[in-house]
């Protein structure tokens, strides 16, 4: 097999507490059985941009960072990345902001990585770009003289055409992309309606194969959904920390029906929805209110972007106000905890839930209820309850899948969930099992890197 080199805007080494991002939590996975090379920003803020690179090796894993100037950071990262397409493409065109200036970052960042891997990939390396950081990368090595089959994999959802045109640079953006030889998508979803886009605004052709042909060159395009370290997750959760946790948690229930939520504290995750379904349950159900409660973990990200320091002070004021609504002197309804658990805790807290709330607007896949469903008990498992727009829901159809906008359908869900009788929340998980055992991040990893190593890129003059 050909040697890999990974590039993504952070790397990140596996393991430790925190909110580590689903794509480090994937690709250190990925990694852990390849042999290559992990490339991207450190996280790090310099004065003036000097293209050193920092080698390390991390378990096995041998990276390279480089450092950012802050003008690089605002543009880029906290804008152009964070401020324009991650709203764009979760569909909140009403929080994406258009500045120039961050376009310019955006590219400029771009070409910085380009030119500070360039040296660093070798002839047959199979290269392997990751996330909407890093759209443009493709163009700009090969403007390099990069010769390499190179893949793009998107992580987050890919817009309908009519929302994505809204970005002044949409052709130039997706034009860019041709540049890889294959581009990976979460969903069937996805992948449609970059389809949509490529033959509506480029006249490019797609065979039934899969293959796009635009300006002499072809591209594979596949959906390939994005899975766990399945057998790892396991283990965790039946590890000696998980267990703790899971005893302290029972206790700390006293008897209580616990339901969880876990996700970075992001707008698309739908937290604000979720809480008002919540709050529907209680006042419909009131035999239920002492009954049961919401464990909400949101460990905060992206600080830095008002829409993020928005949505912390409106889940701060409705969390508040739910409380102080039903609580009573013995029981709280929901105990929501701005900050992250290690990975082991985690698990132990999703095994002790009897259901898990996965309700984001949009999500390119959702890893959190993956793991849900491999952290529980076989023998008395919980029920996940996931929205029908996360990527997930393409293939965890026997989850309880509910429209995330409707506070009655999470109402009637989180219902529905607490009466499930055992044989059919056991029915149900083993069928989301067998899938999250076979889809596994292995699974994900091996179709993408076959597809890249399987393709020839052919030079264009
Ligand atoms: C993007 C896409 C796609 C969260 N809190 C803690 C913690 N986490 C971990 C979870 C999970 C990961 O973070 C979150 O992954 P998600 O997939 O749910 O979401 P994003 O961060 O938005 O990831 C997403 C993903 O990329 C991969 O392609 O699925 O759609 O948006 O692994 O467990 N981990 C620990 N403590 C926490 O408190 N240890």
């Amino acid at each position: 097999m050909s040697r890999l080199v990974i590039i993504s805007n952070r790397v990140s080494a596996p393991s430790g507490g925190g909110a580590q991002g689903g794509l480090a939590v994937a690709l250190s996975a990925a990694l852990r059985e390849s042999n290559g090379i992990w490339f991207g920003w450190s996280g790090e803020e310099i004065e003036t941009f000097t293209g050193n690179i920092n080698f390390q090796r991390n378990q096995g894993v041998a990276t390279a960072t480089i450092d950012l100037e802050a003008q690089d950071i605002d543009e880029y990262y906290n804008g152009f990345a964070n401020r324009t397409l991650w709203p764009l493409f979760h569909y909140r065109i009403d929080l994406a902001e258009y500045e120039r200036g961050f376009a310019g970052g955006y590219e400029r960042v771009n070409a910085r990585f380009a030119e500070t891997v360039v040296p660093l990939i070798e002839e047959e390396d199979l290269v392997w770009v990751n996330d909407y950081h890093l759209i443009p990368l493709g163009r700009e090595l090969r403007a390099r003289g990069c010769e390499n089959r190179i893949g793009f994999f998107l992580h987050i959802p890919w817009p309908p055409t009519r929302l994505l045109m809204s970005l002044p640079s949409h052709r130039e953006l997706v034009e860019s992309l041709f540049a890889y030889d294959v581009i990976g998508f979460q969903t069937e979803d996805s992948l449609d309606a970059f389809r949509g886009y490529a033959r509506s605004q480029f006249d490019a052709e797609i065979d039934e194969a899969g293959v796009m042909t635009y300006d002499g060159h072809s591209v594979r395009l596949i959906a390939d959904p994005i899975g766990i370290d399945t057998a790892d997750f396991r283990g965790s959760a039946t590890s000696e920390t998980a267990r703790e946790r899971f005893s302290r948690m029972r206790e700390s229930a006293d008897g209580r029906t616990m339901m969880i939520g876990v996700d970075r504290l992001d707008y698309s995750k739908g937290l604000q929805e979720r809480f008002l379904g919540y709050e529907r349950f209680l006042s419909a159900n009131p035999e239920q209110q002492g009954k049961v409660f919401l464990l909400q973990i949101a460990p905060p990200s992206r600080g830095e972007v008002q829409s993020y320091q928005e949505i912390r002070a409106t889940l701060d004021s409705l969390s508040g106000r739910i409380n102080g609504e039903f609580s009573n002197v013995e029981w709280v309804p929901i105990r929501y905890v701005n900050k992250g658990y290690p990975r082991e805790q985690l698990a132990g807290m999703y095994r002790a839930a009897r259901v898990a709330l996965v309700t984001p607007l949009r999500d390119g896949m959702n890893l959190v209820a993956k793991e849900y469903v491999a952290a529980q008990d076989e023998s008395d498992p919980g029920v996940l309850i996931l929205s029908r727009f996360a990527g997930a829901a393409e293939q965890l159809t026997d989850a309880i899948l509910v429209n995330p906008h409707s506070p009655e359908e999470v109402s009637d869900a989180i219902a529905t969930a607490l009466a499930m009788p055992l044989a059919e929340r056991v029915a149900r998980w083993r069928a989301m099992m067998d899938n999250i055992e076979q889809q596994d991040v292995f699974w994900w990893r091996r179709r993408f890197t076959d597809m890249l190593e399987a393709t020839s890129h052919e030079a264009t003059a």
